[in-house]
């Protein structure tokens, strides 16, 4: 069966291009692949977020997970942080990528460009995930279109590990659905739908339901008057579509063909993104009022996970001349 590999920051405000780009489609994965997923907590420490709040939104994205469908009996479901292997990993990584490849990745250049203090672990962020993703032998990763190119540098990172040292890595390769790859901001339709922008344009997945249909309501389009789907010249209208069709199984071209008019199909877009949201939003608020249970199921998941990332460290370390760890001395 093949592996499935995905991961999620534990920033908050999980929206609704996480939703379409990633989760539901990591919960589809589960009925016929190996699936294991994780909130990448360390990953959320590149941007020093205040620890009460890492701690409160760790638990909150595992709950969320839970709620769009990840069945932690069927999954792999744990915490990054759990599981050591990936931050020893991600040493071996950054020794393996180059400075100049991690240069060209463009999400660091656009977060970087929005902080004001820039960490070394953002820039190394990419070395850290190839590391997530490698350690578990992994097929397919599924992600939203803005991971393609870290995606793309795992694969050559794993490729140039297994020149240097001997096979040691499964090489993954990215799977980005056809619709819902790249949400786009309801306000700002040339930028990605983001929990960092803050942005009005922003859909969180646990949003009330009519404050969802207001902010569809009053998406930006364009001065026409036609229904057609050009991302490029009409970013807004081809936004709500591509959202509508990706909610409702469809192409964004046929939902187009359905509409003369802006009104209605902002509010059939609201009405189907609601739809979605409704069962998520009822699963958690039954989760959210046991985070004890929460944490329990993502101890056994760190627990499923460590068998796999040791023994996939174990023979990265072998392989590159590290020597066997000694055996803890006894305490005295
Ligand atoms: N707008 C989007 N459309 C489609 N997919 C998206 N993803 C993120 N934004 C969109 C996908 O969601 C998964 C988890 O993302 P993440 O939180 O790990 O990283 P991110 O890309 O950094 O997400 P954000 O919301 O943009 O967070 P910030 O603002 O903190 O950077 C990934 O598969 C991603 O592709």
């Amino acid at each position: 069966m093949a592996r499935v590999f995905s991961g999620i920051q534990p920033s908050g405000g999980m929206h609704l291009g996480n939703l379409l780009g990633a989760l539901r489609n990591w919960a589809a994965y589960q009925s016929e692949h190996e699936a294991v997923y994780c909130v990448v907590d360390l990953h959320a420490l590149t941007t020093a977020p205040d620890p009460a709040e890492l701690r409160e939104h760790t638990l909150a994205a595992a709950a969320l997970l839970m709620s769009a469908g990840i069945d932690p009996e069927r999954s792999t479901l744990f915490v990054q942080s759990s599981v050591g292997e990936h931050a020893e990993l991600a040493w071996m990584m950054e020794c393996t990528v180059g400075f100049g490849e991690l240069r060209r990745m463009t999400q660091f250049k656009d977060k970087a460009d929005r902080s004001d203090f820039v960490s070394a672990g953002l820039f190394t962020y990419p070395a850290l995930q190839a590391a997530d993703i490698l350690l578990y032998d992994t097929d397919l990763v599924p992600v939203g279109d803005d991971q393609r190119q870290h995606i793309e540098l795992c694969r050559d990172i794993a490729e140039r590990f297994n020149h240097r040292y001997g096979d040691t890595f499964t090489v993954p390769a990215h799977v980005i659905p056809e619709t819902g790859a790249r949400v786009m901001d309801l306000q700002n339709p040339t930028d990605k739908m983001s929990k960092s922008l803050e942005s009005a344009g922003t859909v969180a997945i646990l949003e009330e339901a009519a404050a969802v249909a207001r902010k569809f309501k009053r998406a930006v389009t364009d001065s026409e008057n036609e229904v057609r789907y050009d991302p490029v010249a009409k970013p807004g209208v081809s936004n709500l579509l591509g959202i509508l069709a990706s909610a409702s199984g469809r192409t964004p071209q046929a939902v187009a063909g359905e509409y003369t008019q802006y009104g209605p199909l902002k509010a059939d877009t609201a009405d189907a993104v609601n739809s979605l949201l409704d069962p998520i939003r009822n699963r958690y608020a039954e989760l959210s009022s046991d985070p004890a249970e929460v944490a329990r199921l993502l101890a056994a998941g760190a627990d499923k996970a460590r068998t796999t990332a040791a023994a996939t460290l174990k023979r990265a370390q072998t392989n590159a001349g590290l020597l066997p760890r000694p055996p803890l001395a006894p305490s005295s």
